[in-house]
């Protein structure tokens, strides 16, 4: 299964999140992050993908975990995958633009959910909470909508 990485900058009441300029979820407001690469560790995946979407370096001691959640679609298993969230309050440099995210900050009651992914409603509230998020989300074949999902309480 594809092993994908997800990070959140926060701020005591905001939250960083970026536009996807191009490619898989385009349009949509979302974390910094993408694939694993092969012989990775998904920690450094996360740092780098945050480096090179947004601009800014987390120090590793200040990454921290907050859940991982597994997408399946229906009869397309080849791109079912598995996401690892992170967040952190702490950063080296100012969020910009790249080639393949636009970053903007949203006051965390009034994040931008209907431009975001279908799933993002059930579980970021928790992260925002400090919960710990695992489960799973079972989409259709084109990802437009949830059949159905787990998610540990
Ligand atoms: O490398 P690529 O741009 O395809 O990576 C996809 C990014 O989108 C990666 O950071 C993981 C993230 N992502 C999904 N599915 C979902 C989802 O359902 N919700 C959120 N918030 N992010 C997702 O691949």
């Amino acid at each position: 299964m594809r092993i994908v990485t997800l990070c959140f900058l926060l701020t005591g009441t905001h939250i960083c999140l970026a536009k996807k300029k191009i490619g898989f979820g385009e349009g949509k407001y979302n974390g910094a992050g993408g694939k694993v690469e092969q012989g990775e560790e998904i920690d450094d995946a996360a740092i780098r993908e945050v480096e090179e979407e947004i601009g800014v370096r987390i120090p590793k001691e200040k990454l921290e975990k907050v859940g991982v959640l597994t997408f399946y679609f229906d009869k397309a298993s080849d791109i079912n995958q598995c996401m690892h969230i992170y967040k952190s309050s702490v950063w080296e440099g100012d969020p910009c633009e790249s080639d393949e995210m636009c970053p903007e900050w949203f006051h965390q009651n009034d994040i931008p959910l209907d431009n975001m992914w279908l799933d993002d409603k059930y579980w970021i509230p928790k992260m925002l909470n400090n919960e710990w998020v695992e489960g799973s989300f079972y989409f259709n074949v084109d990802g437009s909508e949830i059949l159905k999902y787990e998610l540990l309480s």
